[in-house]
């Protein structure tokens, strides 16, 4: 069985299984370089010989557990109809949607049609991938999506997508419904292509107001994680609610009942380590910045990690992403540390 899975049988190795959020992009050079050539982000998303060479960069190096298909949350809005563009030195750029006439012109075959060059840069990642390698396909969570729908970025605060709740409720509603359809399909067309696990990221979840979670946050994902555990039982799915806190992490875990729980970094690990089903794999959670500090605060921080999970079905991994000043080899010592099973 591949070490990335195994936590997701129930099984507790020596040391638990590892990859990184982000860990294909700007910290390294190699990625760097490919994104000079090829100019343009979304060029290097639909273009599978590249995406493909961009997933495997970090598992060439470094050797992770796991590789994650090298894509982003956006090409499902993308996909669906929606402009998009990503600008250098600003991020990405979205066509804000202002009204359900707009809603209606977005179509998912449209989308599972012209994300066709995802799905094969997944086949092609798991045909070069070590058997033992998992790869892991994602999409972002639908309340995520919506945020940069209908705010068209991210640079405000998300501040017409949080007034939308009250002010268009039914626009919100009709937005996030279509998503979750959308992205239930964008799944399983990786999962058919190749992807032995998925995460969905609801990187904005601690926006919602506590009287819309259940309607933004955790009914829809429940949705999707109810129909991917139909189609594909023995498909783990982590769910990575950003910053929500452990007691509604702890809430999602009973309602929406994932495979995995990816906890960011604010989120206090040993108050989960009781509280969450000792079924579901926790994921997480060192701070991307410990990873810019000296090798020593690296190990130190990883091995307090993992001597906090041991005994508990845990994958090892940041609680948010790589940042693009991290050393590479900082990278190398923190794979080193969870190894070494001297934790
Ligand atoms: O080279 C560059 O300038 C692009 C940087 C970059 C990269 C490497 C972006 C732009 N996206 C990605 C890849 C990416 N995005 C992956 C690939 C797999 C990996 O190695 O982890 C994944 C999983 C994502 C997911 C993603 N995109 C999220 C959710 C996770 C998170 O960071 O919270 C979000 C919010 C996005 C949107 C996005 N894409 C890129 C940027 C800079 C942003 C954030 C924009 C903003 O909010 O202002």
């Amino acid at each position: 069985m591949k070490p990335f899975l195994a936590p997701f049988s129930g099984i507790v190795a020596d040391y638990p299984p590892c990859w990184f959020m982000r860990q294909a992009g700007r910290y390294l050079p190699e990625y760097r370089k490919i994104r000079e050539s090829a100019g343009d982000f979304l060029v290097m998303c639909y273009t599978p010989d590249l995406a493909t060479e961009i997933t495997l960069q970090p598992i060439r190096r470094f050797g992770m557990d796991a590789a994650i298909i090298f894509s982003d949350i956006l090409v499902v809005p993308h996909g669906l109809g929606q402009p998009l563009e990503f600008i250098k030195g600003y991020g990405p750029k979205l066509e804000p949607l202002v009204d359900e006439d707009e809603l209606n012109l977005l179509n998912v075959e449209r989308m599972v049609a012209f994300l066709h060059p995802v799905y094969q840069a997944i086949r092609q990642t798991r045909a070069a991938l070590a058997s033992h390698i998992a790869l892991i396909g994602f999409a972002g969570a639908p309340w995520t999506l919506l945020c940069y729908m209908l705010d068209g970025n991210g640079k405000q605060d998300f501040v017409r997508s949080r007034t939308a709740i009250y002010e268009h409720p039914k626009l919100v509603e009709r937005t996030i419904a279509l998503l979750t359809h959308a992205i239930i399909e964008h799944l399983c067309q990786q999962i058919e292509a190749g992807a032995d696990a998925v995460q969905i990221f609801d990187s904005w979840a601690s926006h919602v107001p506590a009287t819309h979670r259940e309607m933004l946050v955790y009914q829809p994902t429940r949705t999707i994680v109810q129909a991917l555990k139909a189609r594909y039982p023995h498909v783990p799915v982590i769910c990575f609610p950003r910053a929500i806190g452990a007691h509604d992490v702890q809430h999602f875990d009973n309602y929406v009942q994932p495979d995995g729980l990816s906890v960011d970094y604010t989120t206090d690990m040993a108050a989960l380590y009781s509280s969450i089903s000792p079924s579901v794999v926790l994921q997480g959670n060192l701070d991307p910045l410990a990873l810019m500090a000296s090798k020593e605060v690296i190990c130190a921080q990883a091995r307090a990690l993992v001597q906090l999970m041991k005994g508990r079905p845990f994958v090892m991994n940041l609680g948010h992403g790589v940042l693009p000043q991290t050393p590479p080899e900082h990278m190398q010592a923190l794979i080193e540390t969870i190894r070494s099973g001297s934790a």
